[in-house]
């Protein structure tokens, strides 16, 4: 058991205690397609600088929660090769910007499963026992065994970092509130394709006395379980 972290807008979590045993990391979407050059966000014509920004700290972070045993989830978004879980609005829209998932590109087809883009980075790569989540949405639980596998291990509590702040971070971090699990998501584990709207992300969450959960930076969470 540790503290609990300086978070806002209360001292997270709610109950008082970081219990390894009912605590998960969940990494969301670390992959080329999101933070590298030539993925999908690239091909968009976004700012890879401002999802990359976050590996760093994650790196430190996912170390740290692996010494204590917390549970490590890691999420991958992506399609099957067919594309036959792609929705058909989700694959012309992104044909329409320019990126068309399944299109071939210098890292493989654009968020299909198996392909070099859709693969997680190397500094947040998972290792070996770690729980790895293929997704075809932008939330973690639609269509996928998450929250099965979390409540079989006994998870209660979930801390997140990932990509993009704004979309399958939240997403995933509403869907989990609204699950019953206490979350806290790390300030500069994170990253959006523009700042205003992470800026923005991270200010939802701490409304109505903490809507979603709680925020915090990474060096507020080790401090906490130092
Ligand atoms: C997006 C994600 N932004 N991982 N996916 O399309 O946030």
């Amino acid at each position: 058991m540790t503290g609990t972290v300086d978070a806002e807008p209360y001292p997270w979590p709610y109950d008082g205690t970081i219990d390894p045993r009912r605590t998960a990391l969940v990494n969301i979407d670390w992959q080329t397609d999101f933070c590298g050059p030539g993925g999908y966000v690239d091909a968009m014509g976004y700012d890879l600088n401002l999802t990359r920004a976050g590996l760093e700290p994650t790196a430190r972070v996912l170390a740290r929660a692996r010494e204590l045993g917390w549970t490590i989830v890691h999420t991958r978004e992506g399609h099957r090769p067919d594309l036959s879980d792609c929705p058909p609005n989700k694959l012309w829209r992104s044909k329409r910007i320019g990126a068309g998932i399944g299109d071939s590109g210098p890292c493989g087809r654009i968020l299909v499963r198996g392909e070099p883009g859709w693969d997680i980075v190397p500094e947040v790569a998972p290792i070996e026992g770690e729980l790895v989540i293929d997704k075809p949405g932008k939330g973690s639980f639609y269509a996928t065994d998450l929250d099965l596998l979390l409540r079989t291990a006994g998870i209660t509590h979930l801390v997140f970092t990932g990509i993009t702040t704004d979309v399958c971070v939240h997403t995933t971090m509403r869907d989990a509130n609204d699950r019953g699990y206490e979350c806290l998501l790390l300030t500069d584990c994170t990253g959006a394709t523009d700042v205003g709207n992470y800026e923005a992300a991270l200010k939802m969450v701490t409304m109505q006395g903490g809507v979603f959960g709680a925020i915090a930076s990474s060096d507020a969470l080790l401090a906490a379980l130092a």
